[in-house]
Formats: structure tokens, C-alpha cells, sequence
């Protein structure tokens, strides 16, 4: 396939194929090992997506960062322990199925078949960067999908960071004994958050030492979950240094098991996130 000038195909790792994007409106690498975006840089900010300075780059392991394609099930696999954590897909390559470039940005897609499972994503990269994700069933039987686009966001420090718009939202506390809550105000970090909110709403994360704003919207995902490691996790992780915890934000547009969606045969379901920046 002939690449877009604006994109070029290159191998951090042997082996390891990345389709690094230099384009008037942003920079970008996107991984063809879970078709995993690892960087997006619009034109005029700063990186906006945390990657690991320790993530592996090896195939069947899933890197720490970016944003890594949970499917076709999130996290636990609903009735088999044997399986993966956060699905199938995240820890295989992909194939790249077709490259295009305008004005506004450059358009990436791959696909994926695992067993019954197929899948196919858009990585668009402009200004804003759109990750859609297209669950698509070929069987002559319904499926049930679920999943995440599990985002690492770069922040400055952790600590100040406020995550607005899930105020009142219930969400499940996974972290200790796990129990429903509700959300009262802003998120923010003083320890261990992994929680999966009810909601559908679109989301800002205030970063005041950077300045920026990140703004993420999101469609055909009815929960939001929130994660950051804090420190004991961070130092367990043997991919993310000790310290990595201050550094990102997790804000992931899900579809969690209990609310897997049914995909008809012949048809498909779509996953998307949009994320922008903006002035604070
Ligand atoms: O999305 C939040 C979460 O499920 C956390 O519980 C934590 O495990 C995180 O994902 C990272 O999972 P991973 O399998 O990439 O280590």
C-alpha cells in the first residue's frame, strides 16, 4: 500500500512496524501491534498521551500507554479466567487496511480477526484526534461485545489534576472492597482511583501546571472509566517506573461487561473517543 507522504513507515524495534505521522496539523505514531496509537502531538501543544518510558515493544505484550484497544471484552473475561485481561486484541498486530491524507489530517485503518471476532478501527489525527472502533459480526448469531479505549493522558502532576462532568454520576469503586458510590463534584487524586462511572457524557481534564484543558467526547459507550495507579500499583507495574503515577491520567470511553452491547449479524456497533485540547 503507498502511504500518504505525510506518513512513513518506521521500526523503533525490530519487528515492531510504527506509521509515524509528520502532518501540518499534528505529529503522531501509531503502532500496527494493536493499532496502537503511542503519541499525538497537535500543532502548537505539547504531547498529550502518556507512554511508558518503560513499556515493552514486543509482540503479544500489551504496552503501557498511548491508548491500547481492551476488546472484545473489558478487563476480566466475563466467564473464563484463562483468558487475556482486557481481550484479545491489544497484544497482536493488526492489519493496515487502507492510508489516506487532507487538509484536516490523516486518516488510519486496520483491522483484525480473532476466531468470530472482527474488528475494524479508524485512527484519525488532525487537530483532534477520533478513535472509532467498529465491532462488526459476520456470524449468522448475535454477539455481545464490550471493551475500552483505555487513554493514557499526560499531565503534569497528578495531584492537580480535576476531572469535571461526572458529578452525581454513580460509578463503581473497584479499588478495596468494591461498592457502588456517587460522585460528588470533581475527581480528584489523593490515592488509588479506578472507577467505572455510569455515564455518557463528554469530559474535561484540567491540567493547571500544563496549562491545558483536554476535552473527551465519546459515542456508543455508556461508561467512563477513570483510573490512576497511585504509588504501591505504580511500583508493581514492572513497565511503569516508580513515579509514573504523576504523570498520566487514564479517562477511557468503555463498554463494560454487564453492559456489553449486542451486535446483529451482518451488522456492526461502533466505539468512539474524540479528544482536543484547549486553553484552561
Ligand atoms: O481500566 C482500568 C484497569 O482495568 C485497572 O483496573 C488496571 O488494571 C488497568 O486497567 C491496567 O490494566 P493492565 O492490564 O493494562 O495492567
Amino acid at each position: 500500500m503507498i502511504l500518504p507522504e505525510s506518513v512513513r513507515l518506521i521500526e523503533p524495534v525490530p519487528g515492531y512496524p510504527v506509521f509515524e505521522i509528520a502532518h501540518p496539523t499534528c505529529e503522531a505514531r501509531v503502532a500496527l501491534h494493536g493499532a496502537h496509537v503511542m503519541s499525538w502531538k497537535p500543532v502548537g501543544a505539547e504531547e498529550v498521551l502518556y507512554l511508558s518510558p518503560d513499556a515493552v515493544f514486543e509482540k503479544g505484550k500489551a504496552m503501557r500507554g498511548g491508548i491500547p484497544i481492551c476488546w472484545p471484552w473489558f478487563s476480566k473475561h466475563p466467564v473464563d479466567p484463562s483468558q487475556p485481561s482486557h481481550g484479545l486484541v491489544r497484544a497482536r498486530f493488526w492489519d493496515l487496511l487502507d492510508a489516506s491524507e487532507d487538509a484536516s489530517g490523516v486518516s488510519l485503518r486496520f483491522g483484525i480477526h480473532a476466531g468470530i471476532w472482527h474488528a475494524e478501527v479508524e485512527v484519525r489525527a488532525g487537530k483532534d484526534l477520533v478513535i472509532a472502533l467498529d465491532s462488526k459480526n459476520d456470524s449468522n448469531a448475535p454477539i455481545m461485545v464490550s471493551g475500552a479505549l483505555h487513554t493514557y493522558l499526560r499531565v503534569s502532576e497528578i495531584r492537580q489534576v480535576r476531572v469535571l462532568n461526572l458529578d452525581k454520576s454513580a460509578y463503581l469503586d473497584t479499588t478495596g472492597v468494591t461498592e457502588m458510590r456517587t460522585q460528588k463534584g470533581d475527581v480528584t487524586f489523593e490515592g488509588e482511583v479506578d472507577r467505572n462511572y455510569e455515564s455518557t457524557s463528554s469530559i474535561l481534564l484540567l491540567d493547571p501546571l500544563s496549562r491545558r484543558t483536554l476535552r473527551i467526547d465519546k459515542r456508543g459507550s455508556p461508561s467512563t472509566v477513570v483510573w490512576n495507579p497511585w504509588t504501591e500499583k505504580s511500583v508493581a507495574l514492572s513497565d511503569l517506573p516508580d513515579d509514573g503515577y504523576r504523570h498520566f491520567c487514564c479517562i477511557e470511553a468503555a463498554i463494560l461487561n454487564d453492559k456489553a452491547q449486542m451486535v446483529m449479524p451482518g451488522s456492526a456497533h461502533t466505539l468512539m473517543t474524540r479528544i482536543s485540547v484547549e486553553a484552561l
